[in-house]
């Protein structure tokens, strides 16, 4: 247990179960001391998500589909009228239409893309926006991101577009939000074997990949990605804003 995060209101967006990057994070930030604030998507995930945190003390847990602005602007409402002010925002949400995670990149529809930059690009303006008004104390906002936004990974497909948005999204937000004390940074993880990478064709092949090539000679973990967490919502990195870090083992630094 350390104070790194001690009385800090930090909303945690994405905890679908315990595999989770969300959740993750969200444990290393309560071994910090912080007052933890949870959305989950719907009914389906309500039961998981209410089970996981009902361990913690202090909790306090919202549903929120983020395509829906009426949800998002309940959980902020919410946030303001029982914590007043907000410290920290993670924001571990993404979704493409798993039929273009298969087909071919150039038979991305217009509407595959459309939802795919919504769930996983608008949804962090829209949070950061709100965010924005209860980070009264100053902040720091957190999101996810993949090196499918740079480099081609097969099948990645309109996911890699949307993070490409995403990274440029943390840019502008942390350009626009630092006069107010806000920083806007990214982790960029290495492959976790989450909801996310079930049904991806592969991935297991993925993960011998990464732990053969990659610096460290392994995969990474929720551990390293929740110490990286702690460190970019805390103090740690408080001359640090618009940056994306990778948590990866090292891979993507390797060339042939
Ligand atoms: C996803 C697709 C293809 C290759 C992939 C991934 N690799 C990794 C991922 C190599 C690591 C996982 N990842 C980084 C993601 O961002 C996944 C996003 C995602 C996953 C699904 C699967 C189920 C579904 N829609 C999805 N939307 C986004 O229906």
């Amino acid at each position: 247990m350390g104070e790194l995060l001690k009385g800090e209101n930090i909303l945690i967006m994405g905890v679908r179960n315990k595999w989770s990057i969300a959740w993750g994070i969200a444990l290393a930030a309560k071994a910090e001391g912080a007052n933890l604030i949870f959305t989950y998507l719907g009914e389906r995930e309500k039961e998981a998500v209410e089970k996981l945190v009902s361990g913690m003390d202090g909790v306090a847990v919202y549903q929120c589909d983020v395509s829906k602005e009426e949800d998002i602007d309940n959980v902020f409402n919410e946030i303001k009228n029982r914590f007043g002010v907000l410290h920290g925002l993670v924001h571990a949400i993404a979704y493409a239409r798993a039929e273009d995670l298969q087909d071919t990149f150039v038979n991305t529809s217009k509407e595959g893309f459309q939802l795919a930059m919504d769930i996983s690009v608008y949804s962090f303006i829209a949070v950061a926006r709100r965010a924005k008004e209860l980070m009264t104390e100053g902040g720091s906002i957190l999101t996810l991101t993949y090196r499918g936004s740079a480099k081609v990974s097969p099948g990645y497909n309109v996911m890699g577009v949307a993070k490409a948005a995403l990274e440029a999204s943390i840019r502008y937000a942390a350009y626009e939000l630092g006069g107010s004390g806000i920083r806007v940074n990214g982790i960029s993880a290495g492959p976790v074997k989450t909801m996310s990478a079930k049904g991806i064709k592969n991935f297991s092949d993925i993960l011998a990949i990464v732990e053969e090539k990659a610096p460290l000679k392994r995969n990474i973990t929720l551990d390293d990605l929740g110490g990286a967490a702690v460190f970019l919502l805390s103090s740690l990195s408080s001359g640090m804003t618009g940056e994306v870090i990778y948590i990866d083992a090292g891979y993507n630094i390797m060339g042939v």
